[in-house]
């Protein structure tokens, strides 16, 4: 379970937010927000973090990943695009089910508990394929540049040896 609350920007007006479950906070006019939207209930969420909430999957509309703490996975959900054609639709990241496809695909198979991955953040693009990229702090105190896929996570370049005593990284 996350110490603090994970947290995404799906765009300027929107947050994703999870600490024992995932929730989407919009509209934000520069001094508030509108509304707070609860995605699910349960206890799915005592163990997952949100990466990123960004168009992965190449289709223009803004995708889940998130990655399981205890098992060490990484998990994309589809988004759908909302009935006016403006972005997502955010009640399609609520569940599994409800995603495009209906399915959660594994975007990687291990390797990322909060043991192995301490840190990351993830960036809109930092090699111009218009996936969004992954910073991720290692527990050898190495920093790692993914770059990220748009069905599985893609090779890593290691950008820092030892990078340690840090508390906070983003
Ligand atoms: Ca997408």
């Amino acid at each position: 379970m996350s110490a603090t609350p994970e947290y995404s920007y799906a765009t300027w007006a929107t947050v994703f937010v999870a600490l024992h479950a995932a929730c989407a906070i919009t509209g934000y006019t520069g001094g508030s927000f509108a509304d707070a939207t609860l995605l699910n209930t349960g206890s799915a969420w005592t163990t997952r973090d949100i990466v990123t909430v960004a168009d992965i999957s190449g289709d223009g509309i803004a995708d889940m990943l998130y990655r399981t703490t205890d098992s060490g996975r990484l998990i994309l959900r589809k988004g759908k695009a909302n009935s006016a054609g403006t972005g997502v639709d955010i009640m399609s990241l609520a569940n599994s089910a409800a995603g495009a496809g209906g399915a959660d695909t594994e975007y990687a198979a291990s390797g990322w508990t909060g043991t192995d991955v301490p840190r990351f953040f993830a960036v809109p693009d930092v090699n111009s394929d218009s996936v969004p990229d992954l910073y991720a702090h290692m527990s050898d105190g190495s920093v790692r540049l993914y770059y990220g896929g748009k069905t599985t996570i893609g090779s890593y370049t290691t950008v820092i040896g030892t990078w340690t005593g840090k508390l906070a990284f983003g």
